[in-house]
């Protein structure tokens, strides 16, 4: 990954984007009817892409050919009154009950995966001393980064996003700084992807499950890679309000600390990583 996306301000980490989906008069992410908690999910299928870019200026994206098993995913990011049901807190900057949750560290982000999988009954994913994460447990954990590149794209072999890679298009399916200069905006404005996902580019940064490594993708396995066994920083992915196109690309890897929540010094910077949940498919 390259920094230079980064609006380095006091040297914190400055972040960028957005993206948006279907029109939820509803507006309740937490409805009857969907699955579980209530919170709507899409089902993943299994299958293989090529994860990366074949960009030559990108030493951390080199492409790559991936299999992931089918799992579910959140179709969007988690919302704050979501998170407030959930945790009886709201730490984001830029309020609004179906705007992203952000201003939270990768391990509130896990601990929320852990309340939605007690409350219906589930193994719990992470570990509460250690915070390692049990891929074989039925509950809600984050998803790896191969994972989320790949529900991202969604199926299609567009080497940038599904909808392509043009600047009109961006705007239309994201929000990010060339349409959203000033903070989040409500989850699914804009189009969902061929498998149903809003927001998964732009809007928020999402915290991944697997830490970061420059050059994993040198040796990752090839049937689902769930990142190296330790590091410094957790991958987040996606681009946010504040990002340029390019963070916006599918293969664009970004990192922070994971006990950073985001609120950096640069006034106007904040509020910029959120996070959606996935659990596996059981056959
Ligand atoms: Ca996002």
């Amino acid at each position: 990954m390259n920094k230079r996306c980064v609006y380095g301000l006091l040297g914190c980490a400055a972040w960028l984007a957005g993206c948006g989906a279907p029109p939820e008069k509803s507006g309740d992410q937490s409805r009857p009817g969907a699955a579980g908690s209530g919170i709507e999910m899409a089902a993943v299928p299994a299958g293989s892409f090529a994860m990366g870019s074949a960009n030559q200026d990108e030493p951390d994206q080199k492409l790559h050919q991936v299999q992931v098993s089918a799992f579910f995913i959140d179709k969007y990011p988690v919302t704050q009154e979501v998170y407030e049901k959930w945790m009886g807190k709201n730490p984001s900057l830029w309020r609004g009950a179906r705007n992203p949750v952000e201003q939270i560290r990768w391990r509130e982000a896990a601990a929320f995966c852990n309340a939605r999988s007690r409350a219906e009954g589930l193994r719990l994913a992470y570990d509460t001393n250690t915070w390692a994460c049990d891929f074989d447990a039925d509950g809600y954990r984050l998803p790896t980064e191969a994972e989320y590149e790949y529900a991202l794209r969604a199926g299609s072999a567009s080497a940038d996003d599904w909808f392509g890679n043009s600047p009109e298009e961006l705007k239309r399916h994201a929000w990010f700084k060339g349409n959203s200069p000033r903070g989040t905006h409500p989850v699914g404005e804009k189009p969902p992807n061929n498998w149903g996902l809003c927001d998964m580019v732009g809007n928020v940064w999402e915290w991944c499950n697997d830490w970061y490594q420059q050059d994993y993708y040198q040796h990752s396995p090839v049937r689902d890679p769930r990142g190296p066994a330790t590091g410094q920083n957790r991958v987040v992915r996606g681009g946010c309000w504040n990002s340029k196109p390019d963070c916006c690309r599918a293969a664009y890897r970004y990192y922070e600390m994971p006990a950073y929540t985001d609120t950096c010094f640069a006034k106007d910077l904040h509020g910029q990583i959120g996070f959606r949940c996935v659990k596996k498919q059981t056959p």
